[in-house]
């Protein structure tokens, strides 16, 4: 029994100077140590030949061995895992660090800003307006009655809970909810996104956007109406572009009028874009019905007022060459990724 007394003190000895510098070095202690044909197991294996006074007190220098080789265990596995932490296996923060992918603007914002934009250097004014509208602001108001045609020709989409309300078929609902308000002059721009119950195709949706606007005070003329737009004409499609306006007919504005520019993929020889005609058209306008402004609470006989509206899915799908108007809603980013501009 003493030889074996004096190999424990031998081996503690070894184990209180074992030193570790990694997980593998820790698994060699565990296996040296404690495994299952380890030095503690061959040592307890030893108990049988003691002698049976002796058993006790051995077993208890036993087990204060095992005890031992079980806790410098524990702590070499804890150092080995902090050097695992060690400044080698951090994050440098003084390297300088990964580019920030930047994407970029939806070829319907970058259009939408190039139209907005210019109105504003004019002192148009922008304002947005809810997209789920009540009847009134999107139709009535509008001089567009219950049984009025052009309700049809506007297929709407219902929200089936309360039939008053709708997905708002124009802008327009904004300009009325400026109006009610009732702070005059009013110069303002409104875009936004629009639905109509149509069959999805490469050339129509069931929502697009529209950028509309609006100007009302005393003495405001169809003269201004068309000033106002031969100067959006010259910044947009630049100062060679002709214009021709054309009698048309919407039932909020009288008179009213449809505005086309020479084409200016051909420049006015005739295209496929133009449809051999030499132009396009890219508004529609007119002066604010006597009949909107009565109900906007807005007095006919001292106020007048133009307005105009215009899609920008079709000007945008001519100057980035799209053909499908459906990639516009897809989010595929090889689409997307392609258009750089700074505004
Ligand atoms: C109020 C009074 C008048 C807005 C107008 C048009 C003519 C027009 C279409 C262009 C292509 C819509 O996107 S499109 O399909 N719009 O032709 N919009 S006048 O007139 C208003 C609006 C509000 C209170």
């Amino acid at each position: 029994m003493d030889q074996l007394l004096s190999q424990i003190e031998k081996y503690k000895k070894e184990i209180e100077k074992f030193t570790a510098s990694d997980s593998k070095e820790v698994e060699e202690f565990r296996i040296k140590y404690l495994g299952t044909k380890g030095i503690v197991k061959t040592i307890m294996g030893e108990m049988k030949n003691v002698a049976a006074e002796k058993k006790k007190e051995f077993g208890q220098v036993l087990n204060d061995f095992k005890l031992f080789a079980e806790s410098k265990y524990e702590s070499l596995k804890e150092s080995a895992a902090d050097s695992q932490k060690s400044p080698a296996n951090t994050i440098d923060l003084t390297l300088p660090g990964d580019d920030i992918p930047i994407g970029s603007r939806h070829p319907i914002t970058l259009m939408r800003n190039r139209i907005v934009s210019i109105f504003q250097r004019l002192g148009f004014a922008v304002a947005e307006g809810p997209e789920i509208e009540d009847d009134w602001h999107n139709f009535t108001a509008l001089n567009l009655h219950e049984h009025h045609p052009a309700r049809d020709m506007q297929d709407t989409f219902y929200v089936q809970q309360n039939p008053d309300w709708l997905l708002r078929t124009h802008t327009s609902n904004v300009q009325i909810r400026e109006m009610e308000r009732g702070i005059l002059p009013i110069r303002g721009i409104y875009p936004g996104r629009v639905y109509r119950n149509e069959t999805v195709s490469a050339r129509s949706h069931c929502f697009f956007h529209q950028v509309e606007g609006l100007y009302i005070d005393e003495n405001v003329s169809f003269a201004d109406l068309k000033q106002t737009l031969y100067f959006f004409v010259k910044e947009m499609y630049g100062k060679d572009v002709k214009v021709r306006f054309r009698p048309s007919y919407f039932p909020f504005t009288e008179p009213s009028a449809e505005m086309d520019v020479s084409c200016f993929i051909c420049g006015g020889v005739g295209c496929n874009i133009c449809k051999k005609t030499g132009w396009v058209e890219i508004l529609g306008c007119g002066m604010v019905h006597p009949n909107v402004f009565t109900n906007c609470r807005i007095d006919p006989n001292k106020y007048t007022g133009f307005a105009f509206g215009m899609g920008i899915e079709r000007p945008a799908m001519l100057k980035y060459g799209i053909n499908d108007i459906r990639l516009f809603s897809e989010n595929d980013v090889r689409f997307l990724k392609q258009f750089t501009s700074a505004i």
